[in-house]
């Protein structure tokens, strides 16, 4: 059904000589940690923005990841994350310091998957008491005690915005086919009847 529709719409833009809606997927606009970047704190959360709004159905974070990758290979996120508009938020307790890998997947507001992994510097301040890794990546464990509820706070919003823009393009597409259609018939009905005679000219 969304397939017809944007072939409506493309139609629609075709016919009036515009080009198609754009469907462009999510891409990161800012992260922390930076790409490449060098932490020397552990930060409250790791944060991914995207350029754009995430499509999280139903709140469910369905085919969402967030994994920070240790140096030796474990993961050190806490297994929950939370999507909220552009963004993607999780928790992670690093090790010790050393080049960490962000590996990570989204669903972009069009429905697409988009994944990709940066790395950055883990240079633990003193005193700092690294976590143990795990070697498969957690799963969000919600009875520990400790769930901080960022999770369960994520609401799926971004579907009906995706909806009204995707019926904003069949709007648009329809309203180009009805102009088409209008100036076609014009021209039919123009084109068929001969000029009327009026009644009080002379040109005969
Ligand atoms: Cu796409």
């Amino acid at each position: 059904m969304a397939g017809s529709a944007a072939a409506v719409a493309i139609a629609g833009g075709a016919v009036l000589g515009l080009a198609g809606p754009a469907s462009a997927h999510n891409y990161m606009i800012a992260s922390t940690p930076k790409v490449d970047g060098t932490l020397t704190e552990l930060p409250k959360s790791f944060e991914i923005t995207t350029n754009d709004k995430l499509l999280d159905i139903g709140g469910s974070d369905s085919g969402f990841a967030y994994r920070i990758v240790g140096p030796d290979g474990k993961y050190y996120e806490d297994g929950c994350l939370a999507v909220d508009g552009p963004s993607m938020t999780t928790k992670a307790a690093l090790g010790d310091s050393g080049k960490y890998t962000v590996e990570w997947q989204i669903i972009s507001a069009d429905g697409h998957t988009v994944s990709d992994e940066y790395s950055f510097t883990w240079d633990a301040p003193a005193g700092f008491r690294p976590a143990t890794g795990q070697t498969k990546p957690p799963t969000c464990a919600t009875d520990e005690g400790n769930a901080d509820g960022s999770a369960s706070a994520t609401t799926g919003t971004a579907s009906g915005e995706t909806d009204s823009t995707t019926s904003d393009a069949i709007w648009i597409g329809a309203g180009g086919i009805v102009v088409v259609g209008v100036v076609v018939a014009v021209l039919l009905l123009l084109r068929r009847r001969p000029a009327p005679a009026q009644d009080d000219t002379d040109e005969d």
